[in-house]
């Protein structure tokens, strides 16, 4: 009689965790085969630092921030943005430490924006070469791929 009971109390509990009708759904996780990162490139060194540039895209439900790069031929790699002060470019690593990438939508690694600073260089990158690279997100994944080394202008 006592176990009835406890099964009856355990059924409702259920249903009230279940939810009332109009209730959101929690929107599920993005996967790590719906993040991808394209058109990705090192900049041939204008220095003794240099950056990488790429578009990273989220096919899935959720926002995914991008919170590393991780580069052998560097040291450290900061995740940078670029500003204008007056008239002066700056930049500095950027706020929370990580870039969101909307769900559905593409955030843009690019000159003069927002880029991975790699610093203290290793090795030396010539234009043509291809480097391993790895972009970790907060949802736990982590995409390594090949990118070439890139001269841009100016
Ligand atoms: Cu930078």
């Amino acid at each position: 009689m006592r176990r009835l009971l406890a099964l009856a109390l355990a059924l409702v509990a259920a249903a009230c965790s279940a939810g009332g009708a109009g209730e959101p759904t929690t929107p599920t996780a993005t996967t790590c085969d719906q993040l991808a990162v394209e058109d990705a490139f090192v900049r041939v060194p204008p220095g003794d630092n240099t950056a990488i540039y790429a578009t990273v895209r989220n096919d899935g439900p959720a926002d995914v921030a991008l919170v590393a790069v991780e580069a052998d031929f560097a040291k450290t790699v900061e995740l940078h943005e670029t500003t204008m002060e007056d008239g002066v470019m700056k930049m500095a690593p950027v706020e929370g430490g990580e870039i969101v990438v909307p769900a559905g939508g593409t955030a843009l690694l690019e000159p003069g924006g927002l880029h991975a600073m790699a610093m203290q260089l290793q090795t030396e990158l010539v234009a043509g070469d291809t480097v391993p690279v790895t972009f970790e997100f907060d949802n736990g994944c982590s995409l390594e791929l090949e990118i070439p080394v890139k001269a841009i202008e100016g």
